[in-house]
């Protein structure tokens, strides 16, 4: 058979996903699956660049996992795997930041605002981010990354990156290119409809999440902030209509011209109620399914302890040939004693 395009992608486990993880990213990879050969992780190394609560770092990266899978991602097909069990993500970053200049990571626009948002902790890990998901990329050998529209200027960067290393040692990477979909690649906050809707955004009110129950939706649909006029009409410049009418297009599958026809003039209220029932019968069966996975744990450990496996043989192919390639001496093959250090004292 011949060889599938490789897909990669992540999200980072630092909350609950919503809405916008959906459609900017799950959705596709979904849809793309079949004809990939895909690697789909949980960015925990990711999620540190901000700070996290241990034990709730672990919860999250499980009801991630579980989340992947209630969206519809096939484990048998594709990979599902947690960065941190692939230490090559970490090897590789190290190599690739050595090629970086100080002021492409300046110029992160997320990095911009994420040192703004945690002002207190403007950590080096912050900044290396990019740096980061390039190794996540170009480990798999990656041609396609779905991605929301935030994210196209660290692929370009690792675009770039993947090109200077190239260059400086030999035809090594895949050129990656961004998948980002036409319809949903920046679903804005329910609240402040010129922001992002961002799981992280103290006002739950305007993050709408997977696992919402119905009487969630209903109140922040019905809260939703909206523009001034009452035609149910796309037009970029009434941003707050026009990301319920995508929302509507993603519960229903019906396309903006149709949901434009359906409603025209019925006005927000009677268009607020019938966006309320169909994200309700949408995400239904993703929250049923998400807790029954979530509900067997060791069932989920299984399948990333697998993950890990699979995708370990590809990175650290792609690592070995790297490191070769930098002019690194071959690895002696350690054997370790198996004697168990401990940090207690006594
Ligand atoms: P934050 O916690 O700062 O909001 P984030 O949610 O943007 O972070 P990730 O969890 O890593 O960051 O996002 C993973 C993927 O989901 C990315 O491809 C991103 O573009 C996409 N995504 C996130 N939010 C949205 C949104 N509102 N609309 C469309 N895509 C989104
Ligand atoms: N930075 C991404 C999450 C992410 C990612 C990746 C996406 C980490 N590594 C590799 C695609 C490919 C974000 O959306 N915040």
């Amino acid at each position: 058979m011949a060889q599938r395009p490789v897909i990669l992608s992540g999200i980072q486990p630092s909350g609950k996903l919503t809405i916008g993880h959906y459609t900017g990213a799950l959705r596709n990879w979904v849809a793309l699956q079949d004809s990939h050969e895909c690697y789909f992780m949980i960015a925990d190394l990711h999620a540190i660049t901000v700070r996290q609560e241990p034990e709730q770092l672990r919860q999250r990266t499980l009801d991630t996992a579980a989340l992947y899978l209630a969206c519809g991602i096939d484990p048998q097909q594709s990979v599902l795997f947690v960065q941190s069990h692939v230490p090559e993500h970490t090897q590789l970053t190290w190599v690739l930041a050595c090629l970086t200049g100080m002021g492409e990571c300046q110029r992160m626009t997320q990095f911009k605002e994420k040192s703004l948002q945690h002002r207190h902790n403007v950590n080096v890990g912050l900044f290396a981010y990019p740096i980061l998901m390039a190794a996540d990329i170009l480990l798999y050998q990656a041609d396609l990354v779905p991605v929301g529209a935030d994210q196209k200027q660290h692929l370009e960067l690792t675009r770039n990156l993947a090109e200077r290393f190239n260059y400086y040692y030999g035809e090594t990477f895949r050129i990656p290119e961004p998948y980002i979909p036409p319809l949903g690649a920046k679903i804005m906050s329910l609240q402040e409809p010129t922001k992002k809707m961002s799981k992280s955004d103290p006002n739950e009110n305007a993050v709408l999440f997977l696992t919402d129950t119905p009487e969630d939706i209903q109140r922040k649909i019905r809260k939703a902030v909206t523009d001034s006029g009452r035609e149910i009409r796309y037009e970029e410049q009434r941003p707050g209509i026009a990301n319920l009418i995508v929302l509507y297009h993603v519960a229903t599958g019906k396309s903006i011209p149709e949901i434009e026809a359906e409603f025209g003039s019925a006005g927000y209220a009677t268009f607020k109620a019938a966006l309320a029932e169909a994200l309700i019968e949408f995400l239904r069966p993703i929250r049923e399914e998400y807790l029954r996975l979530r509900a067997a744990e060791d069932h989920l450990h299984n399948l990333l302890a697998e993950g890990a496996r699979r995708a370990r043989e590809r990175a650290a192919h792609t690592l070995q040939l790297v490191y070769e390639r930098v002019g690194f001496l071959k690895a002696p093959v350690l054997e370790f004693s198996g004697a168990v250090v401990s940090n207690q004292r006594g």
